[in-house]
């Protein structure tokens, strides 16, 4: 069972104070907390068994690389990948996409192609993409956004063609929450001869996932919104694609044999592994995926869902406040507007309050002029959030309007 209180004894910055106030943190799309069960095994790690992996023959040295590995497995079970060797770690989501575009767009992608993003992408599923077709001469084409905040998919026998290579899209967007149709959004690319990359970053934390059943080329995330640490992330990857994408960084341990002459390159996933990877930072993500599997992804969906689904109604009531998007699938991610305050004002108040808000372009700046603003206001819910923490919003807000709105 769901135990809340537990949850948060688990996390003891969620005690803080800020301003006097209690920390009410509603920011947890940029980066959620950790709970001192991840601090504690990465510490347990450096004060006990830290040596670099996969270089050793020593006691120290195999017991880190076990535990560096053991994390593989752990990220392969969570995604339900076929094998270890199709878990990549990186650095975070960004990495992961940028390590995707430069090396698949290496192998695969010619003069005249055209990659299709979305036009609810971050910038981190946007800008490598853009990058390489600058590199390759190829053409970036976009999946337009309704109203709603949902992808027109009805768009997509025009914009999929046969130069399509590759479909890059958000599982779920960090502005919005829309969860998009990714298996049928696969399913389309697919069937025009075209691979798929997910960005998960905003999905891994709040539902099962699982790629095989969704059947992407690619799936990247970051620890860092899922209760682990920051600095790592992975890139998941079909074996047999992964095989034929060249190397992206030269360096340590991605080799088999070097020589002035040639260098042949090691195995799956080290050939992707250049130089000393953040082995403690990967043993920290495989205890927030312990601990994330101890509580069970359908548990935490259903609680994010009913706080999320609380704080939507009473935004969406509270009069002076624009919602923006309004798909039926969500995450609990909400972005707004107050017309006539500008969201920074409106941020730097609530922090006055102890609400930790995001406010700006979210890294999103096609989506601002999607919604024809430059910035917006999000709150994004974890499963340690409260629905007191909702009313302390709506207060929150309320004073917000009563002090900045002009029309109030
Ligand atoms: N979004 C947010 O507040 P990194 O920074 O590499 O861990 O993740 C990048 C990234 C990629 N895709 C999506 C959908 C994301 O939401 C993010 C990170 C944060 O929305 C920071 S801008």
């Amino acid at each position: 069972m769901f135990n809340l209180d537990r949850i948060r004894e688990e996390f003891p910055i969620l005690k803080e104070r800020v301003h006097g106030h209690p920390l009410v943190y509603l920011d947890n799309g940029a980066t959620t907390q950790r709970p001192a069960r991840v601090i504690n095994k990465m510490n347990d790690a450096y004060l006990r068994y830290n040596a670099n992996v996969h270089r050793g023959v020593h006691h120290l040295s195999n017991l880190c690389t076990d535990a560096n590995e053991r994390a593989r497995q752990r990220a392969r079970d969570f995604i339900n990948a076929q094998r270890a060797e199709e878990i990549i770690f990186t650095r975070g989501t960004t990495e992961s996409i940028n390590l995707a575009a430069y090396s698949y767009g290496e192998a695969f992608v010619r003069p005249g192609d055209e990659i299709l993003v979305t036009g609810m992408e971050h910038h981190a599923n946007i800008v490598p993409w853009q990058m390489l077709c600058e590199r390759k001469g190829a053409t970036l084409k976009v999946i337009p956004v309704s109203d709603s905040g949902e992808l027109l998919v009805e768009e997509l026998p025009r914009l999929l063609t046969p130069a399509t290579r590759l479909l890059a899209v958000a599982h779920a967007s960090n502005v919005l929450g829309t969860i998009n149709p990714v298996r049928q959004l696969v399913d389309a690319a697919h069937a025009a001869g075209a691979r798929v990359l997910i960005d998960g970053a905003q999905a891994v934390q709040h539902l099962p996932v699982d790629v095989q059943a969704l059947d992407c080329d690619f799936y990247a995330f970051s620890a860092h919104k899922m209760y682990g640490p920051t600095g790592v992330g992975v890139l998941y990857g079909k074996r047999e694609l992964l095989a034929d994408m060249p190397p992206w960084q030269g360096g340590g341990e991605m080799i088999k044999e070097v020589s002035f002459e040639r260098t042949t390159y090691n195995d799956l996933p080290f050939k992707f592994e250049a130089g000393t990877p953040d082995f403690i930072g990967v043993i920290g993500l495989g205890e927030a995926i312990d601990y994330l599997s101890s509580i069970g992804m359908s548990a935490i969906a259903a609680r994010e869902e009913a706080l999320a689904s609380r704080a939507r109604e009473r935004l969406r009531a509270l009069p002076g406040l624009v919602l923006h998007g309004d798909a039926p699938l969500a995450s609990p991610v909400i972005s707004f507007s107050i017309p006539g305050v500008h969201p920074l004002d409106a941020g730097t108040l609530l922090d006055r309050l102890g609400i930790a808000v995001r406010t700006g372009q979210m890294c999103a700046e096609p989506l601002m002029h999607r919604y024809g603003v430059t910035s917006m206001i999000r709150v994004s819910f974890a499963m340690y959030n409260t629905f007191e923490e909702i009313d302390i919003l709506l207060d929150g807000l309320q004073r917000v309007i009563a002090l900045l709105s002009p029309s109030r």
